[in-house]
């Protein structure tokens, strides 16, 4: 399983080597220097609590202590599920010091998501929240056990009674901030650390393999770019295990720079502004319907957010309108960041004039990152034309984790990853999205596979066809739509609630339930026979305009 990614050729590897790009060291000691030189700096402040980097470098050594002590060993896989926390980042480390392999789950991510990965991965560990839902009693995971017979250990954060206590693993030392830290062994740096989720548009979550190596130079050529400091003072409000906050630069980034992440549980206004406040945070990272949220809210008034210097914000296309008004009303600066899990991070750079900032979505991060702007025969489009955007270079995976048949599809034949977005560049570089060539709808950030969707409601026996589509939505940028054709032998009595109920039952993420439900006699079909669902997507939009609730 550490290897279990598709390398990179030997001469591209050569060349990322040469120029330092690769520098042949493991995520952990993205907390080396500030161990050495700053310990008793503050790294984490979560729920008031202070954590120092000493503190941080000693609960990861002694968490990874434990974990070899219960026979975790390199190559083994972990489904970690945690919210924004101190203990998220303690994890993080402590397997990456072991090279247990993680996937990190979202929160809100259920029984369909995890069972998936149980499935993939085949994990030893298990380490999540006992607050979630899921984690209340013991079933769940005895299920998991099942799809993963490996599945020995499962550590929640809090306390249950069913399984051990995270929380007191982490405490058992008396005293962290003097522990002495035993050293762990090296691992190669060309191998995986741990899985990225996509957002995927077929009908199964994709695992991204991160190496030490591509995921190390993302979040220092990202710090570079932000130009941080051991003075950035970071509000981690999206959810810690996105690739966005983690990596762009985010909370390693943060580690690496000597900062602090402020945890917010979420990036609601009433989460985050007296984080703010009390904490004189200077960065954050948002997605664009968090935005419209603190900028419509009257909670603004009565604090004091002066201390923001800059709002990254990313995930989905900005509008330029809401971009003008963030910057003038926050008194910011707005850096755009256009990235995904599997790679290539583009942002607007802090000195770009005022219209890159508000129009465009950043340009490459990296010099080696190769940028190809093609049309549906993989052929380069005329300089300023719309294509579809493809990419190759240092930190960009690629192969997706055991799935052939989609690696086959989502590459170039000369290795290019198809990022499935439609963008025009600018002369200077900068990329403006305009759109997706992909069945994914893009819910505020939050990524649903159309695909995905699909298979949970063609799985009712009264379905006969089913098409999910985006149909637009002011605060979201989209929604989710499904277009239901029922079988014959369905009467009056099988409705939306019925459909909502089931595919509640299903134990999917809250967020991939459809937003609304059409039914329909036949769906639309192309020349060639496929569902139309551009056809689809103006028949809602239309309909919207003039029934706007289902
Ligand atoms: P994921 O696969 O979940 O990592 O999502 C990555 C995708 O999110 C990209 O391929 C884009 O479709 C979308 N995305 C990310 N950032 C932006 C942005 N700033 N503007 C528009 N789309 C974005
Ligand atoms: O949407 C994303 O996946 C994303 C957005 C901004 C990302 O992965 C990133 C920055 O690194």
């Amino acid at each position: 399983m550490l290897n279990s990614c598709i390398p990179w050729s030997s001469e591209d590897a050569g060349f990322y080597r040469r120029q330092g790009y690769w520098q042949d060291k493991e995520l952990s000691l993205i907390l080396e220097k500030q161990v050495r030189e700053n310990p008793q700096n503050i790294a984490i402040i979560d729920n008031g609590s202070e954590k120092s980097y000493a503190c941080l470098e000693a609960a990861s050594s002694q968490l990874a202590g434990y974990l070899f002590a219960q026979g975790l060993r390199a190559g083994d896989r972990a489904i970690v599920q945690l919210p924004n926390c101190f203990e998220f980042y303690v994890v993080f480390f402590a397997l990456q010091k072991l090279a247990v392999l993680p996937v990190l789950a979202l929160m809100n991510h259920n029984q369909v998501e995890l069972s998936h990965y149980a499935q993939s991965l085949d994990p030893k560990l298990l380490i999540a929240d006992a607050t979630h839902s899921l984690f209340q009693t013991s079933e769940f995971s005895q299920k998991l056990g099942n799809t993963a017979p490996n599945l020995q250990h499962v550590l929640l954060r809090g306390s249950n009674e069913w399984a051990r206590n995270l929380t007191e693993k982490l405490y058992a030392s008396a005293c962290l901030d003097h522990y002495h830290c035993v050293p762990f062994r090296k691992h190669n740096a060309e191998h995986v650390a741990f899985f990225q989720l996509s957002g995927g548009s077929t009908g199964t979550p994709k695992l991204i393999p991160r190496t030490h190596n591509d995921y190390f130079y993302s979040v220092r050529q990202s710090v570079e770019v932000c130009q941080w400091s051991e003075k950035t003072r970071y509000l981690c409000a999206l959810p810690a295990a996105h690739n966005f906050p983690l990596s762009s630069p985010g909370a390693l980034g943060v580690f690496y720079a000597g900062g602090t992440v402020i945890c917010a549980p979420d990036p609601s206004p009433s989460s985050c502004f007296t984080l703010i406040e009390k904490y004189g945070v200077n960065w954050t990272s948002l997605v664009p319907p968090a935005v419209q949220l603190w900028l419509n809210s009257k909670e603004r008034e009565h604090v004091d957010l002066s201390s923001l210097d800059v709002i990254q914000v990313g995930g989905a296309k900005l509008s330029a309108t809401v971009a003008a008004r963030l910057e003038r009303e926050l008194n910011v600066t707005l850096q755009q960041v256009f990235g995904m899990a599997e790679g290539l991070v583009n942002y607007t750079r802090l000195d770009d004039d005022q219209w890159t900032r508000h129009n465009t979505q950043g340009r490459p991060m990296c010099d080696a990152d190769e940028i190809r702007i093609v049309d549906e025969h993989n052929q380069v489009v005329a300089k300023g034309e719309v294509g579809l955007l493809t990419t190759k270079g240092p930190y960009t995976f690629r192969g997706y984790l055991n799935d052939t048949l989609h690696n086959v599809l989502s590459f170039t034949e000369d290795g290019f990853y198809r990022t499935g977005d439609l963008v025009r560049q600018t002369k200077s570089g900068h990329l403006i999205v305009e759109g997706r060539d992909k069945d994914q709808i893009n819910k505020g950030g939050e990524k649903v596979a159309a695909e995905e969707l699909e298979n949970h409601f063609h799985a009712h026996p009264l379905v006969y066809d089913c098409a999910v589509v985006g149909m637009p939505d002011e605060l979201l940028g989209e929604r989710i739509c499904a277009f239901i054709v029922k079988c014959t032998n369905s009467d009056q009595s099988f409705n939306r609630v019925i459909l909502n109920r089931f595919i509640r039952a299903r134990g999917l993420a809250d967020f991939k339930h459809p937003d609304r439900i059409e039914f329909i006699d036949a769906l639309p079909k192309t020349k060639v026979g496929k569902v139309d669902k551009k056809a689809l997507r103006e028949y809602i939009t239309n309909l919207l305009v003039t029934l706007p609730i289902a």
